[in-house]
């Protein structure tokens, strides 16, 4: 098994099961030493949940970043997800140059949208700066919302081949490498995952659970991250990462209480046994 030094830089939603509440377990489970930079502090999400206290962590972020260049400090991979604040995307790029080990592997989860909409705390402002990571990064972990904010597409919700075909070309005409769109399913009840790369694109089409659930683009992102830096191809950790969350879906529909988040927790095993 692959040992690797990652960096992950999200938000702590203290409740809500989604970004580092999420990521450390699972990147931990798939094997790997795991930093963390937490990019704002939260009560919970902001999907679902009022009234959640907002602390920006922007303006300590030089400094922490500051001290691991003077500790020598490197990582393997650095993963990002939800970020606090437009000015924390230009500190993100830094860490790309500054913080990166041999064979440094950056991945992008745009976490800013979904459903066709941005998540409250982001503007077009948010979109513009989001557009220059992305496109810097080796790998990126859109969902259709989110490519079509970085595109300039229209959102639709029923669409053709054609039209994901175009969102993936335009992608990659902006500097895109490695493409996971997730989300995408031409019939009612399947969806799916496109990986697609220089060499062309790949569909893997999974089972679609009726019911929305949040945080699953952070544990999917997270499974993704862990099983490729286990040696795993794009296209073999997307399906892992697919099948690992489509089990945490399944996990959690039938617990009312439940609806904020999946119960990841208990499928750890599952997704330990795929990367064997
Ligand atoms: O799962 C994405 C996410 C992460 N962090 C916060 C969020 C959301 C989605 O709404 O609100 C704070």
């Amino acid at each position: 098994m692959a040992y690797k030094k990652i960096l992950t830089v999200q938000d702590i939603s203290c409740v809500g099961q989604c970004s580092l509440t999420v990521a450390l377990p699972i990147l931990s489970a798939t094997g790997h030493e795991t930093g963390i930079l937490p990019s704002a502090v939260l009560s919970t999400h902001t999907a679902g949940f009022t009234g959640y206290t907002f602390r920006d962590l922007t303006d300590d972020i030089p400094g922490i970043t500051a001290h691991w260049q003077k500790e020598g400090i490197k990582f393997d991979a650095i993963y990002t997800g939800y970020l606090g604040s437009a000015e924390q995307i230009a500190y993100v790029k830094d860490m790309f140059k500054n913080l990166a080990g041999e064979n440094f592997v950056s991945f992008v989860d745009p976490a800013m949208a979904d459903n066709g909409k941005l998540y409250p705390a982001f503007d077009e402002a948010f979109v513009q700066e989001m557009k220059k990571l992305v496109f810097d990064a080796d790998i990126i972990l859109p969902n259709i919302t989110e490519a079509c904010f970085l595109t300039d597409s229209e959102y639709k919700e029923n669409y053709d081949e054609a039209y994901i075909n175009d969102i993936l070309d335009k992608l990659h005409s902006a500097g895109a490498k490695t493409v996971v769109l997730t989300g995408v399913g031409y019939t009612d009840d399947s969806t799916g995952v496109v990986v697609s790369d220089a060499n062309g694109a790949s569909y893997y089409k999974h089972k679609k659970i009726a019911q929305g659930s949040h945080g699953t683009g952070d544990v999917y992102a997270s499974a993704f991250v862990g099983s490729y830096l286990q040696g795993k191809s794009a296209f073999e950790a997307a399906s892992i990462a697919a099948d690992y969350t489509v089990r945490t879906i399944e996990n959690t529909i039938g617990d009312k209480d439940h609806w904020y988040g999946v119960k990841f927790e208990t499928e750890l095993p599952y997704l330990i046994d795929r990367l064997k």
